[in-house]
């Protein structure tokens, strides 16, 4: 068995919990932030046996879109004593899902 660590966007992540379970999978999903742009995302676990991976994966693959987010930079634009900090935008693009397939050693229900 594995487990499936997914963090997804948050528009991305109903649509994902339903066609997980949909197909048979067991989800859940937890409230997350992403460390760099310190925004609201999704993270989902779910237990799959090892022959089910591959339809898991593209499940994620299919539902979950990449997109662009602005953030601003905190790095100073004129260095030195005087140096100004002046935040200018970067564009970053997000997803579509950043995935960790982790071996399960005991799946118990107790
Ligand atoms: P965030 O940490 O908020 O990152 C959002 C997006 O910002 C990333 O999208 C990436 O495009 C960009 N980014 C992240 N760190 C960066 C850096 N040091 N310099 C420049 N750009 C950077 P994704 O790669 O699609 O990641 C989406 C979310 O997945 C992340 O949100 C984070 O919550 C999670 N994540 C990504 N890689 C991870 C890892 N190795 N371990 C744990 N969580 C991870």
């Amino acid at each position: 068995m594995k487990l499936i660590i997914a963090i997804v966007q948050d528009e991305d992540a109903g649509r994902l919990v339903s066609e997980l379970m949909d197909n048979g999978f067991g989800v859940t999903k937890l409230a997350t932030t992403g460390g760099f742009l310190r925004a609201g995302n999704t993270t989902l676990i779910s237990g799959v046996a090892d022959e089910k991976l591959d339809e898991a994966i593209a499940i994620i693959e299919k539902t979950c879109r990449s997109r662009e987010q602005i953030t601003a930079s905190t790095t100073p634009m004129h260095g030195g004593a005087g140096g100004v900090y002046v935040p200018y935008p970067i564009h970053v693009t997000v997803g579509g899902a950043t995935v960790f397939v982790l071996e399960v050693s005991q799946f118990l229900k107790v």
